[in-house]
């Protein structure tokens, strides 16, 4: 009897920590919006290529194109537990009706990833090409954040 207590003492002292490091966070936080800096730098590549900011370069478009549809294939389950919205945490604009309507959420993912696929066909193909599959990828950015996302403070 005293050794099993003893044992699951001993159990319980080692779950602790990884539970309490978990109930922070701050990991999912980084992850997740590290990606979207990531999504928000190479598009800003094909943005700025768009308006003329930036002169266009095939390779260039290309890279930016594919960095889009590596970050559309890194499954979200990870990045976004239960608890982790605004109301919940600081420092986060993700509103909780993303877990109420998680279907939709993941559906809208799911169509950024079929427009940055799209946007992979053609970005080595000229600006006459990257504008339109731009409007259409950018318009997954946009219907995402205007449902998901709080606005800045
Ligand atoms: C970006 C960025 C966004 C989207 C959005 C598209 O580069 O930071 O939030 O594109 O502007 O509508």
């Amino acid at each position: 009897m005293k050794t099993k207590v003893i044992a699951l003492a001993a159990a319980a002292a080692l779950v602790a920590p990884a539970a309490f490091a978990q109930d922070d966070f701050s990991a999912q936080l980084k992850a997740r919006q590290g990606q979207f800096r990531i999504m928000a730098l190479n598009i800003g590549v094909l943005g700025g290529m768009a308006q003329g900011k930036i002169d266009y370069d095939a390779e260039a478009a290309q890279i930016a194109a594919d960095s889009l549809v590596a970050i559309s294939g890194v499954h979200q389950g990870k990045l976004w537990p239960e608890g982790t919205d605004e109301v919940m945490l600081d420092g986060t604009r993700a509103k909780a009706a993303i877990w109420e309507n998680f279907d939709d959420f993941a559906s809208k993912w799911g169509d950024f990833g079929e427009q940055a696929a799209a946007m992979q066909a053609v970005a080595g193909d000229g600006l006459d090409a990257v504008g339109p599959a731009l409007q259409q990828l950018g318009g997954t950015c946009k219907a995402c954040h205007d449902e998901y996302r709080a606005p800045e403070d």
